[in-house]
């Protein structure tokens, strides 16, 4: 099936004895839901083992995929911690900054479309 909104009429005949019936049917399936990543940004204050604990507490990864996640974006300004349906992206972004606002760190978190 295409990744669009795909609508489908057909119609389809059914006899009893002598009588036939058209039965005409609109079909509509619906597409996959959006999806969003969660990103987060390099600074030059926020320590790197409170991204390594975030990428661990919000987004199930392990030490060392986690550890890996955080160089990545060290290096290169940006990278994402996951994909997820909007409100989910949504949450996570509000609790890891809401996280980093109380520990007083610049911590950028977003989202954006796939
Ligand atoms: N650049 C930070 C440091 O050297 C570490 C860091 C990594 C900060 C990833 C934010 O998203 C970030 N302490």
């Amino acid at each position: 099936m295409s990744e669009k909104q795909n609508n489908q009429s057909y119609e389809e005949q059914v006899s009893f004895g002598e009588d036939t019936m058209v039965a005409s049917k609109n079909e509509t399936s619906v597409s996959e839901p959006p999806m969003f990543k969660v990103l987060l940004h390099n600074d030059d204050y926020t320590p790197m083992d409170f991204v390594v604990e975030i990428l661990q507490n919000y987004f199930n990864k392990n030490k060392e995929i986690a550890s890996k996640i955080m160089l990545d974006v060290h290096e290169k300004g940006v990278g994402v911690c996951g994909v997820f349906p909007f409100e989910i992206a949504e949450t996570k972004q509000a609790l890891v900054s809401a996280r980093a606002r109380q520990m007083d760190f610049p911590l950028k978190c977003t989202m954006e479309e796939e």
